[in-house]
């Protein structure tokens, strides 16, 4: 079971959470935290590096100490600070943080002031007033917290698709490795690549599902176990992610994959087709009467209700079975169909590379062009830059360009669109460039009126090409802006610009419903990597599956033009 930097990131929040929860000190607390992120941050694992033979005390924010951490986390899968504490302190204290608004300073307050360690404590004290009383409360933020752990009982955590992805992955190895077990398939919301996941949903085929069962129990990664049946099975991963397991005959895959995967809306919807044409599906197959004519395939399990097959991505009940009936579904895109990328970093701001390896890595996956596109300067944290830096970068990529390549590098901006709409880079040189995505970074709190505003000022500027992860969501972190979607993606068509469908799996952005708003009214969408480190240009797969949710076609997407076609579209901005 290989350890993934998320499980270390993991095992460090909370070693930070619950020394803030004691009152450690606060240097020691920041030193766990920034070792957490910047453990997301790397492009890769952290294990492949030191089997390279890296010295890890050189990445920011890991010194000699966490360092060691991580090496005994890598060797023992334990680490005994953490261990420790969690004997220190009473184990519900870290469902009081999963409470929004709760964090280790406030449970330590109830901690250490009222002695409270469960939600229904905290939920009693809150009732009787005692809650407000603390320093750093108050009547509002009691009442806040009563609202929070209603509404906390029914909803749990949910992963992010590509976090999932590193658990189902080498799991769905583990099985497929079993004696007697045929297919194994990821169903559920994972098969339709849907941004986040509340479980997993694993169906294997085996004649002895008894047997496929005690191994699956047995994962090395396997935290506890829910239940456990002859057929079905579910448990809890260390990471804290709910796996469900069924085993099938093989006559009945179809049938299984095709109701575990959902949505239950799409499923619902299409058994009442089923009906209509006297006929019982569930998950061993279809049947009329006692006769089963269909299980063994999804296709046959779909011409069964007179229908043609339909991709997972689009069950959602959001007009595909209709579109099925009339012949009309999309074809949807796919990641080979992607001719480039246009939208990506390097070390002149807040990528990882420099703008070389950069491009020779796009090639090498592939790619005819990638459009660099840094920050500009407003957004100064990334070290964004101004116009003389930016001249400096067109002569690098002119002579990149002017040897022999693969690939074909595009030159563009992330330019920040500042509060009145205006771009954070002067004309002459934005005219200058191939791309320029307009990005907002600041003011998210501004009204749905001065917002979209704002955007559709921008979109004006005649150099305007791209508008940069549209929404500005980060998925379970922060909420989108508010904005008029539909006016700005109008305004789009008008002004012959584009959006982005920003891939980086944090940001999923367009969300698939405004795919299927933008392809209605005939705006392209181009699927972005973001990268900031090589492993990034990873990010498209996703942008894809986010795409597919959208309907988008290859027609519908900017970036799957060849080179020469790209820049026609890119000049009709102007
Ligand atoms: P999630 O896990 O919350 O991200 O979403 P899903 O869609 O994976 O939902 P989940 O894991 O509860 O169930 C997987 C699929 O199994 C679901 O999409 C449809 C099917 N399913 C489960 N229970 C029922 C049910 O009671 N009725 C119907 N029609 N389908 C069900
Ligand atoms: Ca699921
Ligand atoms: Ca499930």
């Amino acid at each position: 079971m290989p350890v993934h930097n998320e499980d270390i990131a993991t095992v460090f929040d909370e070693v930070a959470d619950l020394l803030e929860i004691e009152g450690d000190n606060p240097f020691r607390i920041r030193a766990y935290r920034n070792g957490a992120r910047t453990l997301r941050g790397l492009g890769q694992d952290v294990h492949t590096l030191i089997e390279r033979g890296e010295d890890i005390t050189r990445l920011s924010g890991i010194g000699k100490n966490l360092a060691a951490k991580i090496h005994e986390i890598l060797d023992t899968k334990h680490c005994r600070t953490l261990d420790k504490l969690r004997k220190e302190l009473p184990a519900d204290l870290t469902e009081l943080l999963k409470l929004p608004g709760m964090g280790p300073k406030r449970v330590h307050a109830l901690y250490h002031e009222l002695d409270i360690h469960t939600p229904e404590q905290l939920e009693r004290a809150a009732r009787d007033g005692l809650v407000r009383h603390l320093p750093g409360f108050g009547a509002k933020t009691e009442a806040r917290i009563l609202d929070a752990i209603q509404a906390h009982a029914d909803t749990s955590r949910r992963f992010k698709l590509v976090v999932a992805g590193r658990y189902a992955g080498p799991l769905v190895e583990y099985l497929e490795a079993i004696e007697g077990v045929n297919q194994v398939e990821l169903a559920g919301s994972y098969r339709r690549a849907r941004e986040t996941v509340g479980d997993l949903d694993v169906l294997v085929t085996a004649r002895d599902g008894h047997r496929v069962i005690e191994h699956f129990v047995a994962y090395d990664d396997v935290e506890s176990i829910l239940s456990r049946g002859s057929t079905r099975a579910t448990v809890i991963l260390r990471i804290g992610l709910q796996v469900d397991l069924r085993v099938v005959p093989e006559e009945s895959y179809g049938a299984a994959l095709y109701y575990f995967t959902g949505s239950r809306a799409h499923n619902i919807a299409v058994r009442r087709i089923a009906q209509r044409h006297g006929l019982k599906i569930n998950e061993y197959g279809a049947f009329r009467g006692k006769r089963r004519i269909a299980g063994a395939t999804e296709e046959k399990m779909f011409a069964a209700v007179g229908m043609p097959w339909i991709p997972p991505e689009l069950r959602e009940n959001r007009g595909e079975i209709e579109a099925a009936h009339a012949g009309l579904l999309p074809n949807l895109i796919e990641t080979g169909d992607l001719h480039g990328d246009l939208h990506a970093h390097t070390s002149a701001s807040d990528g990882h590379e420099s703008l070389r390896h950069m491009a020779d890595a796009a090639g090498a996956i592939g790619l005819e062009y990638l459009a660099i596109t840094d920050h500009s300067k407003r957004l100064a944290i990334a070290h964004g830059l101004d116009s003389k830096r930016l001249l400096a970068q067109l002569e690098t990529i002119d002579e990149f360009n002017a040897g022999e390549h693969d690939i074909t590098l595009l030159k563009g901006i992330e330019v920040d669109i500042l509060e009145d709409g205006s771009l954070d880079m002067p004309d002459p040189v934005l005219s200058r460039l191939d791309v320029v995505i307009g990005a907002v970074h600041s003011r998210f709190g501004l009204s749905r009126a001065r917002q979209t505003q704002r955007i559709l000022r921008a979109m004006d500027n005649p150099n305007f090409t791209l508008l940069a992860h549209p929404t500005g969501r980060l998925i379970e972190r922060r909420e989108p802006y508010d904005v008029d979607m539909t006016r700005i993606i109008r305004h789009a068509r008008e002004r012959h610009c584009y959006l982005e469908l920003n891939a980086h799996p944090e940001r999923l952005d367009l969300l698939d419903t405004h795919c299927q708003l933008a392809r209605e009214e005939g705006v392209l969408v181009s699927i972005n990597s973001d990268a900031h480190s090589i492993a990034d240009f990873d990010n498209l797969r996703f942008g894809v599956g986010q795409a597919r949710r959208g309907w988008l076609e290859k027609k519908d997407v900017l970036n799957t033009r060849p080179l020469a076609a790209l820049r026609t579209l890119l000049a009709a901005t102007r």
